[in-house]
């Protein structure tokens, strides 16, 4: 841990000290606020916020000047929550059901096997689901811009075998990342769930603290998750998403017009960067079994059917209540 945190703060240092360019423009700018995340610098999170953060420094004429400090620089997703909240980042994006460990109704969007597919996603999150969740969310003091950024479905990766049947999840060893809703999930699967932030996935896959861990493509591949896992099971069990939140007071300092701005292009970035994930996750197959992956395509109505045994809708229905269950609901079809 505090070896993490020095390295941290040095590469945090390291970068400003290396890009000149930037800090000349930080100098100026009446905004400098900085942008956090837990993935890869090569996902297209990071690509595109990127171009999104050069795009706003240009059309606010300097004025708004937004750092970009990608694969947890400044620690884990626990940290940059508190980080956030406290006011020590800016803007940083985290994935519904870990936000959800401080407003609860934001996990709903990953229950299980909910949305068959992206265009069911879309219109849920860009509709009255995305809507309700905003709403709670900014009920918590945190700002949730209007476009969730994609993470994509999720598939189940192993070191020791393939997940060919829910029988083969009994007692596995799965990282999940910390969230209720996905340790309670693959409880229901009988499997052996381990809360871990995703910045130290890839060493518990490789020290074997873990047998397995479940990820989009497009991340088993940015993170090098293929060089520590054998098998990939292409599970679909649960779309993800990020929300692209700001720190209230950060957001209602600047003035409209800025706010116009980047809101504009935050949402525009996010919107290309479904795009590139869609592609990779539709394309990035081919490529992991080349690097020696092992795929396999579990039929998925026997473990949606041992999460219905299990109780899982039913309990989470509960726990979220009628109406924001009844807005699930409308938009996947009937789960519980
Ligand atoms: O932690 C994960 O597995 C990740 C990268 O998918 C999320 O941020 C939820």
């Amino acid at each position: 841990m505090q070896i993490s945190r020095r390295s941290m703060l040095v590469a945090a240092g390291a970068s400003a000290l290396t890009l000149p360019a930037t800090q000349a423009l930080a100098q100026k700018a009446e905004f400098t606020y900085k942008y956090a995340n837990n993935l890869p610098v090569t996902h297209p999170m990071n690509l595109r916020a990127k171009e999104m953060t050069d795009a706003i420094r240009t059309e606010t004429n300097g004025r708004v000047d937004i750092q970009l400090f990608p694969n947890n620089q400044l620690g884990s997703d626990t940290d940059m929550l508190s980080q956030l909240r406290s006011g020590g980042i800016e803007f940083f994006t985290l994935s519904g059901l870990i936000l959800s460990t401080l407003v609860p109704a934001t996990s709903i969007s990953g229950i299980g096997f909910a949305f068959p597919d992206y265009d069911a996603v879309w219109r849920a999150m860009d509709g009255d689901l995305g809507a309700y969740i905003r709403a709670q969310i900014s009920k918590a003091g945190l700002v949730a811009m209007d476009k969730i950024w994609d993470n994509g479905f999720r598939q189940i990766t192993s070191s020791s075998k393939p997940i060919l049947s829910p029988a083969d999840l009994k007692g596995f060893k799965i990282r999940v990342p910390v969230s209720p809703l996905w340790t309670s999930m693959f409880k229901a699967f009988d499997a052996a769930p381990a809360s871990i932030n995703f910045g130290e996935v890839y060493s518990a896959l490789q020290t074997k603290v873990v047998e397995g861990q479940e990820n989009p493509l497009a991340i088993i591949a940015t993170a090098k998750l293929y060089e520590v896992q054998k098998y990939c099971s292409m599970t679909n069990h649960m779309w993800d998403g990020f929300w692209f939140l700001s720190n209230r007071k950060a957001w209602e300092r600047l003035p409209k017009d800025l706010q116009t701005i980047v809101a504009k292009h935050i949402n525009a970035a996010g919107l290309k960067e479904r795009a590139d994930v869609a592609e990779l996750n539709a394309s990035l197959q081919k490529d992991l079994a080349s690097k020696g992956m092992l795929f396999n395509q579990p039929k998925t109505q026997a473990f949606r059917e041992q999460l219905q045994k299990a109780g899982f809708y039913g309990e989470w229905k509960a726990k979220y209540g009628d109406e924001a269950w009844g807005i699930l609901e409308a938009a996947s079809g009937k789960l519980a």
